[in-house]
C-alpha cells in the first residue's frame, strides 16, 4: 500500500466518501427513494456517528489544502471549521441516539438536520 503526495487528503478524502456512502442510504429513505427499514435505519446512522469523528486529524497540516478539495480557508478560520465539523458530529450522534424511536418524521427530519451540517461546511471550504 503505497503513500501518496498528499496522504493526509486521500485519508480524509475516503473517510468523507464511506461516510457518504451510508448516509446515502439514509437520505434515500428519508426522501422516500428507498423503503424505510429500521434495522438498516440504526445500522447506518451509528457508522455514520462512528465515521463523524474520523477525518479532522487529516486537516491538521495547511499544505495538504494544495491539489486536494478542501479550501485555504479553512486554516484561515480554522475555530469557525472546527465548530461546523463538531456541529456534524454533534447532529450524527443524535440521529444514532434517536434511530431506534418509532416516530419516522422525527428521524427524517434528523436526517434533514445532519445534511445541512454536511453543506454548511461544504459551502465555506470545499472546493467544487
Ligand atoms: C449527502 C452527501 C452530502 C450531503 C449533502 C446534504 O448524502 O454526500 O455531502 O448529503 O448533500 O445536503
Amino acid at each position: 500500500c503505497g503513500k501518496g503526495p498528499n496522504e493526509a487528503a486521500e485519508y480524509r478524502e475516503s473517510v468523507f466518501k464511506a461516510t457518504a456512502w451510508h448516509f446515502g442510504t439514509l437520505g434515500a429513505m428519508a426522501k422516500g427513494e428507498q423503503p424505510f427499514d429500521q434495522a438498516v435505519f440504526e445500522e447506518k446512522a451509528d457508522i455514520v456517528a462512528q465515521l463523524s469523528g474520523l477525518p479532522w486529524e487529516g486537516f491538521a497540516d495547511a499544505g495538504s489544502a494544495d491539489g486536494s478539495h478542501a479550501k485555504p480557508a479553512i486554516w484561515e478560520n480554522r475555530a469557525d471549521f472546527d465548530g461546523k465539523a463538531r456541529d456534524f458530529q454533534n447532529a450524527a450522534a443524535e440521529l444514532a441516539e434517536m434511530a431506534g424511536s418509532a416516530d419516522q418524521q422525527a428521524l427524517f427530519a434528523q436526517v434533514g438536520k445532519v445534511g445541512e451540517t454536511c453543506r454548511a461546511c461544504h459551502t465555506e471550504y470545499r472546493e467544487r
